[in-house]
């Protein structure tokens, strides 16, 4: 397992890469072009200013999180193949610089979601909160919050512009029926595949956060029957799984380590995190200590090593703790500690089968 860490760059992230240095254990920084719109090819430069920050401290690049799907792809409209052919470009010029996992989504509209970032814990920091009655009603209401409380950061899935078309966005998808949305993401993944093979580079779909049609906009990977489907429908080793804790444990009825213990040679990038449940359907993000929350954060830990996972791995969100300023769920202060509960189990299960 190689652990590594989200960073939004240069002028954009509170967190530092002199900072992250000092968390132990962390060899790569997962990272994206933020102010490309999706569909845009990153360019040699581009990737080139990236990989000279990072170079000093001796991280390496190997994944990005992410490079957007346009919606033109995600709708099925004819101007979708000039997208593809534009991140075919991207996915060679990643190749360039040693990329070798990519992580994107295949969500209509919203990306995550939350009615909630800043919601109270009993012990005084604040987390992530999803609010279930919420998200029946207005689309906008809930946009506007999100827009406003990112502590002027711009979030991934939230850019202002995309939101203002929010309107025009939901008459664009109305065609899209769930079916079709499969057949769009074939369509794509097939196109990409051959490009994946000659780059190297692994493409890891993270799963609808959370994991149920919102707003009734269609959502594909929500449970373990619906990852089944995906990796049968285009079954290449390059066809991946970034598999998300959180998101797929959002629904209670999602067992993830048995979704480790069945696909892990399919899994190319882990995003580990705790949430608990409430009796009424809402969710709050929590530490990643495994009694904190119930999504089986030890289960999870023991199913990644008993299988030999050799992929990538980050701490996903965190809470906000100690009064840190920082992009909601990105903090540095509880991703290192959740880095550290994770080495923490890893280590330990090391050591029980004498491998340390
Ligand atoms: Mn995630």
């Amino acid at each position: 397992m190689q652990m590594t860490f989200r960073w939004y760059g240069e002028g954009n992230d509170s967190v530092s890469l002199a900072d992250i240095k000092q968390i132990p254990g962390v060899t790569g920084i997962v990272w994206a072009l933020h102010n490309k719109q999706a569909g845009e090819i990153w360019t040699i430069e581009e990737i080139q200013e990236v990989a000279d920050q990072l170079a000093p401290y001796g991280f390496n690049m190997d994944v990005v999180e992410s490079v957007n799907i346009h919606d033109d792809i995600k709708i099925g409209l004819p101007t979708r193949d000039q997208y593809i052919e534009n991140y075919k470009t991207t996915l060679r010029n990643l190749a360039e610089f040693g990329v070798k996992v990519v992580c994107y989504n295949f969500m209509p509209v919203f990306d995550w979601t939350r009615t909630d970032l800043h919601h109270p814990l009993p012990d005084g920091s604040n987390a992530l909160y999803y609010e279930k009655s919420i998200i029946q009603e207005d689309p906008k209401e809930m946009t506007e919050y999100i827009l406003k409380s990112c502590e002027g950061y711009t979030m991934p899935g939230w850019e202002p512009e995309r939101m203002a078309r929010l309107s025009e966005l939901f008459e664009a998808y109305r065609p899209v029926t769930k079916g079709k949305l499969w057949e769009n993401l074939k369509y794509f993944l097939d196109a990409i595949m051959p490009t994946c093979h000659e780059c190297d580079i692994k493409m890891a779909i993270h799963q609808d956060d959370p994991p149920w049609d919102i707003f009734g906009l269609p959502r594909l990977l929500v449970d373990s029957p619906a990852i089944d489907r995906f990796l049968s429908m285009v079954d290449d080793p390059y066809n991946c799984l970034t598999l998300c804790s959180g998101s797929l444990g959002a629904n209670p009825g999602n067992c993830v380590a048995e979704i480790i213990r069945k696909h892990c040679d399919r899994i190319a990038f882990a995003h580990v995190r705790n949430l608990k449940h409430y009796k009424n359907g809402d969710f709050s993000e929590v530490s990643h200590r495994d009694c904190d929350g119930d999504v089986g954060i030890l289960d999870i830990m023991k199913a990644y090593h008993d299988c030999g996972f050799k992929g990538y791995m980050r701490p996903d969100h965190g809470r906000h703790i100690w009064g840190e300023q920082c992009r909601p769920g990105y903090g540095l202060y509880d991703r290192a500690l959740g880095i550290m509960y994770l080495w923490g189990c890893w280590d330990m299960l090391d050591k029980t089968e004498g491998k340390v």
